[in-house]
């Protein structure tokens, strides 16, 4: 008769009787099913790993790989897919690529796009490529009409060396916030964009807020073909205009961290105004603001270039 072998639960005794622990009170306080299922999940995994766990990195390394958790966050990766919907997929039995191209049918548009270009849109853009789409978008816009106002905000105007998608602010001298909305603006931009091949796909496309895919044609010395881009096109009235340029190029860790320094001051900034808060804590009216020094200023903050945004 073999000796029946010693448990192995012992040796990560003091994790697993923790994340048991955290799945109770999950499921009993909190009444949230899924985290005391991701849980009890770990708690399970770890309980067969046979050797003592010493590190953080260790541990997340094995819950991650079975964890139901890997295939949500994969999901989430198509654009148009959130939480939301990832989770339903998921509990459909819907995990991989392969599973999404099976029901296709069963998406959404904004999903479809997300699909087809998946492996796409998960490469970060050069900033070679992202100088050539600015020149290219500015001078499209100047042919349009030569009083667009328009900035590559994102990523690419702090400076980095690859983005992961094109953020375009625009704004004409003629709309305002006090104006009537003129989604014209934007609409013709796009429909301009599109004539010329720029614009390839459509994921969304409301009065002030344009999301889509382009890809630029290849010029003579080019050897390879242009990758299809996420492109984010905002029109914003002028008077708006720099408030959203500032919280257009981020950092979103420096946005944040600016806005707290806002209120201590005594000011609510957001991405379309700063406005005073009086001393029962309501705003008052929206602060002139002709350019991104402004803001700065207002709030007593030290002006940091975009490259020097990144928190
Ligand atoms: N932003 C923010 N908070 C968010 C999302 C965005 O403050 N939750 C702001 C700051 C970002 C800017 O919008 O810099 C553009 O959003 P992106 O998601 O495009 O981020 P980046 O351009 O900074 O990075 P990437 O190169 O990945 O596109
Ligand atoms: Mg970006
Ligand atoms: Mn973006």
């Amino acid at each position: 008769m073999s000796k029946r072998k010693a448990p192995q639960e012992s040796l990560n005794e003091g994790i697993t009787d923790f994340l048991v622990e955290l799945a109770n009170y999950e499921k009993n306080v909190n009444r949230a099913v899924h985290k005391y299922n991701a849980y009890r999940k770990a708690a399970s995994t770890i309980s067969k790993y046979a050797h003592k766990i010493k590190t953080g990195e260790e541990a997340k390394k094995l819950i991650r790989n079975d964890d139901t958790s890997s295939s949500i966050n994969f999901l989430t990766r198509v654009t148009g897919i959130g939480p939301a919907a990832a989770r339903k997929f998921f509990d459909d039995g819907v995990k991989t690529l392969e599973d999404l191209k099976k029901i296709e049918h069963k998406l959404n548009h904004h999903q479809q796009i997300g699909l087809k270009y998946f492996e796409e849109f998960e490469k970060r853009i050069p900033r070679a490529e992202m100088e050539k789409m600015e020149t290219l978008i500015l001078g499209e816009l100047e042919k349009i009409a030569t009083d667009y106002i328009g900035t590559i905000c994102g990523s690419y105007r702090r400076g980095a060396s690859s983005s992961g998608d094109i953020d375009i602010l625009l704004t004409h001298p003629n709309y305002t916030s006090e104006t009537e909305k003129q989604p014209k603006l934007l609409h013709t931009v796009v429909q301009h964009f599109e004539s010329i091949g720029f614009v390839t796909d459509t994921l969304s496309k409301g009065d002030t807020k344009y999301m889509g895919v382009c890809q630029l044609q290849p010029s003579d010395e080019d050897e390879e073909e242009y990758l299809h881009r996420r492109i984010d096109i905002r029109l914003i009235p002028k008077d708006q205009y720099y408030c959203g340029v500032l919280y257009f190029t981020g950092s979103d860790i420096f946005n944040k961290n600016m806005r707290t320094h806002a209120l201590e001051k005594g000011f609510t900034l957001n991405e379309y105004t700063i406005r005073p808060l009086g001393v029962t804590g309501v705003a008052g009216e929206p602060l002139l603001v002709d350019s991104e020094r402004d803001v700065f200023e207002y709030i007593q903050y030290k002006y940091r270039e975009p490259k020097d945004r990144s928190e």
